[in-house]
């Protein structure tokens, strides 16, 4: 007779923890809530799009900016929501030896937060090359958190984690410093809905860190609840960022944070590229 089937007899190891052995992957729960995710980025797409119907070129960008952040978002939780491109990632937090790391996440913000950044830097009107340096820090920050994540051994993780925080303080430097001198010289409204933005931003990026730190670096919480934490914030930080910025803009008058000419009509003649003064 096998005593371990049967039912009546204790089980010798029910008393213990955990075997230091399983998988630590998001449930078909967390599957609908991702799939639940995807929708309401489309829908925010087709909305900002739609809302740019009527507006003139050099108003147009940030509905388009906005739109296409949330076609992204859409793009990478679709590919989450059908457990396409997963990795497992050895850990040794929490009594699982894999954790399940979703890289379509970290492709996602390689190209939405350098747009979210673009969309509130041309609304504070940052120059070209501020732009350039702001989005290469941003990069930086994803492609180092990357690391982190996929990273087995605990001594590296630390190391990409603590690169990846220090570009995001300098990207909020910039923000800070250049972004809101530049807002300021637009004038008082500028400069106004741009701190609320920036606020808006840098208290919401603050959090990512900390879900990442629970989840994919300590591995204390379920995957389904980072699905959940990430979720929040993503719609808060795309969409939600999106409308307010595009409300702001309404609201400035569109002309104060309107793109320059030259950044939306075709450049037609030698004259619009020349750097030497125009005498006529
Ligand atoms: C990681 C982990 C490593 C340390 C830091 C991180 C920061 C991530 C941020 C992501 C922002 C994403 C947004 C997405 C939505 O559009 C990579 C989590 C600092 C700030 C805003």
């Amino acid at each position: 007779m096998d005593i371990t089937k049967s039912s009546h007899m204790p089980s010798a190891t029910s008393h213990l923890p955990e075997p230091q052995h399983g998988l630590e992957v998001a449930t078909s729960h967390g599957h609908k809530v991702l799939y639940v995710i995807f929708a309401a980025m489309l829908l925010s797409t087709l909305t900002f799009w739609g809302l740019s119907f009527g507006k003139a070129k050099r108003d147009r960008i940030f509905h388009y900016l906005t739109g296409l952040i949330t076609l992204f978002a859409a793009i990478s939780y679709y590919s989450m929501a059908v457990g396409f491109g997963s990795v497992l990632v050895g850990n040794r937090g929490h009594g699982h030896a894999m954790r399940e790391v979703m890289t379509a996440r970290y492709y996602d913000w390689m190209l939405t937060t350098p747009l979210l950044l673009l969309d509130l830097g041309l609304f504070a009107g940052l120059s070209p090359m501020d732009l350039v340096t702001l989005i290469i820090f941003d990069v930086l920050m994803i492609a180092t958190g990357y690391f982190a994540s996929i990273n087995v051994h605990m001594g590296p993780k630390i190391g990409f984690y603590a690169m990846s925080c220090v570009f995001m303080l300098m990207v909020f430097a910039y923000l800070f410093i250049n972004g809101s001198a530049t807002a300021k010289a637009r004038g008082d409204k500028v400069k106004n809905a741009y701190w609320l933005l920036a606020l808006f931003t840098i208290v919401l990026w603050c959090a990512y860190p900390i879900v990442w730190m629970f989840s994919e670096g300590l591995n204390v919480i379920h995957s389904d609840t980072e699905v959940y934490l990430y979720g929040i914030l993503d719609v808060l930080a795309k969409p939600g960022f999106g409308a307010l910025l595009l409300v702001f803009h309404g609201k400035i008058g569109e002309m104060e944070t309107s793109l320059p000419g030259w950044f939306v009509d075709p450049q037609t003649s030698a004259e619009n590229y020349s750097i030497l003064p125009q005498h006529e």
